[in-house]
């Protein structure tokens, strides 16, 4: 296939051509992007990391089904299609009828790839829902304390989902005050595509225009040097602390929009009381906040006034959330926004995940996608996302999760697709405990990811680059025919194509293919979404058309979220979706809760005391180089890996205080466990602050040296939930001990396949 075909990532729109004899990719990002993301340059990755065809691992083959240590540690024998196919029909069937179908966890969180149709997730969950149901889970990894959180705050989420476009942002704000600033690698990547990169530019004309920025993050570039922010940088997890002083400062100096708070706002005087030090004799005051976070009272006040005297927007990003208690800087954030009273104003306000991916603030389409139907799911059970490892360690236990008491389920086989847990997971021992306890797990993957290699039956999945889709995503104007550019390596097949057979051995494929190839799903949902288009939006081009073309364009994205200005305007005619109608800075349904890790306002909640023994924090943040876990192998994440290892910057003051030197491989220790990484001194850390980003494969190859030797810092996080409101992941943060080595490291050995065995 050596012409340029065009196809879709979740970091951009390209046109590719695969030459088969020297196994090379060449790739032409698409000429409408204005800045493609380096992120493309990990595709052309074929390596010895696909998985070539289906494998069993040998105890299970041997042994049967059932709870076994050995599950991550042993060897996997090959197998043929016509083997495993029927295998794992009986397995499910087994499962199914013995223990019912809540004890199949299907939840299978995961970013997958790009594409409408062969979505892994929507094709599992579809599967299973045809063979009876399965336990689900509910929200992300990326806003698990959010989701929950604005429910009951502003009364749902559509801040996030349809928060105010860059363009407005760009030509309004005065004042940008980016809590975990925005950061442009985040900017690289959409859910389902993007395929114009705009963010970076806008807020360069934002700063043309004359918009100053103010960056608060431990790392000065969460947000681009060239928008010259003033970079604030308080310890992490504790922007709590310092936006209630902000608060504090406009409550005192009565310089809140008292009128706005009167008629928006319900729970003031609580809110007030508390910042005040009322409730509980502790003014938070700037003087406070600075012994909390470590920025100086000094800088806070001058701050405070500032934003009240200029268009400001309160930009609150994911990452905040993704951490210990990370309920309160978002609830914070909104009562911060609220006393300034510019919700609703063009580029006034709080905003949620400006930077969290290419998608926020680029608009948002004011109509749907083609999308696979998942059938209904009849199984009541669920998980907060992040409770995986609880799930399958404590069956039958009960926990809290947002006013209601739920039990876990005991799961017998765990199915994933197109997701990676030893990526996203925090306390990876303890996950790979947890995966010894079901009797079978099933992973589809096209690489031998760590998840894979904890799997007891593997089957290899294409890449999209293999196989048609549609590509799109709500906030991108295209929708992209996405042409098979590769054949299928080794044995790969789509997960339509296993699940169809699977389906058909249990007797539901019928239903489950409705008789369609994949090319027939993607005529079919093209069609029937473009039928049901308004007018105005609908493309001329039927189905052969949108191929021939290689894309349609989509109209109408919104670029002002309407929500809050009508709101804004008349909040009886318009009221939010709360109790109240109003932001809620009390919410008395939180308060009934009776949680004291998260109250029924915004309220400072410290972690415990630090361990001397740990006396560094370490931020485990989002990558640079590649999208969560994927193609970490890929040529531009491998460059950035120092002696094959994942790097930890660490400020030069550290380094020195430690002995450490550039480059050299030491050992990072907490709580939980340890993993090797290599030194690199960087300055735009606050000192005191190590950066690991996730995504290295989980390497646990030599335990006697450390959990992963590879560097991923979810073998340092603890599997922790945000608090009983949302059991949110709070992989973010987490404080470690930095140790210099004395013997040679071990070899990484995450991206070679797994000992391979005979029968
Ligand atoms: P990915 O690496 O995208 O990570 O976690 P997520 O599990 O989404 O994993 C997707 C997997 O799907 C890859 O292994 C890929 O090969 C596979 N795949 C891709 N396409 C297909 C396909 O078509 N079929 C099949 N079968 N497989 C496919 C991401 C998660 O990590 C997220 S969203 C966030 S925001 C979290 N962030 C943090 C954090 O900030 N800090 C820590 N410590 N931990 C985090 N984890 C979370």
């Amino acid at each position: 296939m050596t012409e340029h075909r065009p196809h879709s990532s979740h970091y951009g729109a390209f046109h590719a051509a695969h030459h088969p004899g020297e196994d090379r990719l060449s790739l032409r990002p698409d000429p409408g992007d204005p800045e493609p993301s380096p992120l493309l340059r990990n595709l052309p990755a074929f390596s010895r990391a696909r998985v070539d065809r289906p494998y069993v691992r040998r105890g299970w083959l041997t042994r049967g089904p059932g709870p076994d240590p050995e599950r991550g540690r042993d060897a996997f024998v090959p197998v043929e299609w016509d083997e495993v196919v029927p295998l794992l029909a009986r397995e499910l069937d087994r499962v199914r009828t013995t223990h019912g179908n809540s004890a199949i966890f299907g939840g299978s969180y995961g970013w997958g790839s790009a594409g409408r149709f062969h979505h892994a997730q929507s094709q599992v969950h579809r599967f299973l829902n045809h063979l009876g149901g399965y336990t689900r889970s509910v929200n992300t990894y990326s806003l698990g304390a959010s989701r929950n959180l604005l429910s009951h705050v502003v009364g749902d989420d559509r801040s996030i989902v349809e928060p105010t476009s860059y363009l407005v942002l760009a030509e309004h704000t005065e004042l940008f005050v980016c809590f975990g600033g925005m950061p442009a690698k985040n900017s690289q990547v959409n859910a389902g595509g993007v395929s114009r990169h705009t963010a970076a530019g806008q807020l360069r004309a934002a700063r043309a225009r004359g918009a100053r920025f103010v960056l608060v993050s431990p790392l000065r570039d969460d947000l681009a040097d060239d928008l010259d922010a003033e970079w604030i940088a308080p310890l992490p997890g504790t922007d709590t602390a310092l936006l209630l002083a902000l608060a504090y400062v406009l409550l005192v100096e009565r310089r809140y929009d008292a009128a706005f708070c009167a008629t928006h706002v319900t729970g003031f005087d609580v809110f007030r009381d508390y910042v005040l030090g009322g409730a509980d004799g502790v003014p938070k005051t700037p003087a406070w906040a600075a012994a909390v976070c470590g920025v100086p009272a000094d800088r806070i006040a001058p701050l405070a006034r500032e934003m009240a005297a200029h268009r400001t927007l309160v930009s609150l990003s994911w990452s905040l959330q993704r951490a210990h208690r990370g309920e309160q800087p978002i609830w914070a954030g909104i009562a911060l926004a609220a006393l300034l009273g510019q919700i609703g104003l063009p580029g006034g306000g709080f905003g949620h995940g400006y930077g969290a991916t290419a998608g926020t603030g680029a608009g948002l389409l004011p109509y749907g996608l083609p999308t696979l139907p998942q059938g209904t799911n009849p199984v009541p059970d669920f998980i907060p996302v992040a409770r995986i490892a609880d799930l399958l360690l404590r069956p039958g236990e009960s926990y809290e999760y947002d006013g209601q008491r739920l039990t876990y389920p005991d799961t017998r086989l765990v199915y994933w697709t197109g997701g990676n847990p030893f990526h996203h997971h925090q306390d990876l021992a303890r996950l790979r405990r947890a995966f010894t306890r079901p009797d079978t797990v099933v992973v589809h993957e096209p690489f031998w990811t760590a998840t894979a290699r904890h799997a007891d039956l593997v089957l290899p999945a294409t890449t999209t680059l293999e196989r048609e889709d549609l590509g799109a995503a709500r906030q991108d104007p295209v929708l992209i025919a996405m042409h098979r550019v590769a054949e299928p390596r080794g044995q790969a097949r789509d997960d339509y194509a296993i699940f169809a057979d699977l389906a058909h051995e249990l007797g539901v494929g019928e239903a489950f293919t409705e008789g369609r190839t994949a090319r027939q799903w993607l005529a079919h949902l093209y069609e029937g979404w473009r039928a049901d288009l308004p007018p105005e939006h609908r493309p001329t081009e039927d189905f052969d058309a949108f191929w021939r073309a290689g894309r349609v364009t989509l109209t109408g994205r919104r670029t002002r979220h309407t929500l809050y200005e009508r709101f804004r305007a008349d909040p009886k005619r318009h009221p939010l979706a709360t109790p109240s109608g109003r932001i809620e800075l009390y919410s008395a349904t939180v308060a009934s809760f009776g949680y004291d890790d998260c109250p029924g306002h915004p309220a400072w909640l410290p972690p415990p005391a630090p361990d001397p023994e740990f006396p560094l924090w370490l931020v485990a943040n989002n990558p640079a180089t590649r999208l969560h876990s994927q193609l970490d192998h890929g040529p531009h994440s491998a460059a950035a890996k120092v002696a094959g290892r994942e790097p930890v910057r660490v400020h030069p003051e550290d380094a020195a205080a430690l002995g450490l030197t550039e480059g050299e491989v030491v050992r990072l220790r907490s709580a939980v466990g340890s993993c090797l990484a290599a030194v690199v001194l960087s300055d735009a850390l606050r000192p005191g602050v190590l950066q690991l980003a996730t995504g290295a494969w989980f390497d646990p190859s030599a335990p006697e040296v450390a959990t992963c030797v590879h560097g991923n810092p979810n073998a340092l996080t603890a599997d922790v939930g945000t608090s009983r409101l949302a059991q949110g992941c709070t992989g973010q943060h987490t404080r470690v001990a930095v140790e210099r080595l004395t013997a040679p490291p071990p070899p990484v050995r995450a991206h070679q396949p797994p000992p391979i065995a005979s029968r």
